[in-house]
């Protein structure tokens, strides 16, 4: 099967669908936030996942295109929904996009169509993203910081970057990949490691979200260790719109 062909047809014909996962605030357990996760489901082969389609995707331009899309779709839907449901739209930028031209214009036309104002929507970039060009991406990240968004440093501990080269971007959340959470009630190190991130990630302006959550003593950890936001299979899967709307979170 030639899987980059048939994405490529997907993009156009609405095989390709958000799903939300919620962003809680540790204190209050209110919903902050929700990410939102592109979903293919395929005519034949069913539901494929972003672990397959996405590298697929940013082996080409097609990153941008599903990209778009995915922006198109999120900030239409979220929008739509303000003000019963008033939270931060996160999206994942991939690194092609970032250095996509025509990014900064895409961002401000998807905020201008959907009417979702600037300050709920929260962009998430990866080290990978930044540290290949930090020159590069601090201008393109000035540039979207400059149209009112958020924007996030995601799966944060896996790449290379340091505190001391993301205090010069203009970055509002630190996102800790979820490797950091899994095995915090076992690991007196990590929660060293964990701990010390927050307290890094705070001294230079940054909220932190602990992705990966899955279990109540994690959280109660987290929340000891003064993380700010959790994400996780324990508050909430990704799920479709109406789920999230009806799941008593919101
Ligand atoms: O939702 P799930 O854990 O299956 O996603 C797998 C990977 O796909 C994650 O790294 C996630 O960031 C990525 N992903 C999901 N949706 C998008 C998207 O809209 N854009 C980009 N660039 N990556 C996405
Ligand atoms: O790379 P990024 O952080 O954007 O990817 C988020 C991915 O993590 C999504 O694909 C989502 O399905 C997955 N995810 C979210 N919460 C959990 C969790 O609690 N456990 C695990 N194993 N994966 C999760
Ligand atoms: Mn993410
Ligand atoms: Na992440």
């Amino acid at each position: 099967m030639d899987l980059e062909q048939d994405l490529r047809h997907a993009a156009r014909v609405d095989e390709l669908w958000v799903a939300y996962q919620p962003v809680a605030e540790l204190g209050t357990g209110r919903l902050v936030a929700v990410e939102g996760l592109l979903r293919w489901q395929h005519p034949v082969h069913g539901a494929v996942s972003p672990g397959e389609f996405i590298p697929i995707a940013e082996g080409s331009d097609l990153i941008n295109r599903i990209g778009a899309h995915m922006l198109r779709t999120a900030t239409g839907q979220i929008g739509a929904e303000r003000p019963g449901l008033d939270v931060v739209l996160n999206a994942n930028l991939s690194p092609r996009q970032l250095d996509d031209p025509g990014l900064h214009a895409l961002v401000q036309r998807t905020l201008s169509d959907s009417g979702l104002p600037a300050e709920n929507l929260c962009l998430e970039v990866t080290e990978e993203a930044i540290m290949r060009d930090p020159t590069a991406a601090a201008r393109v990240l000035n540039g979207l910081r400059e149209l009112g968004v958020f924007l996030a440093i995601d799966d944060f501990g896996t790449g290379y970057s340091s505190l001391a080269q993301l205090r010069r971007l203009p970055l509002d959340t630190l996102k800790i990949d979820r490797s950091f959470i899994t095995d915090l009630p076992e690991s007196a190190e990590l929660r060293v490691i964990v701990s010390s991130i927050i307290t890094m990630a705070h001294a230079i302006g940054l909220d932190v979200v602990a992705e990966g959550v899955e279990t109540a003593r994690q959280l109660d950890l987290l929340r000891d260790i003064g993380c700010d936001h959790a994400q996780g299979y324990y508050l909430s899967k990704p799920v479709p719109l109406d789920e999230l709307l009806s799941s008593g979170l919101t």
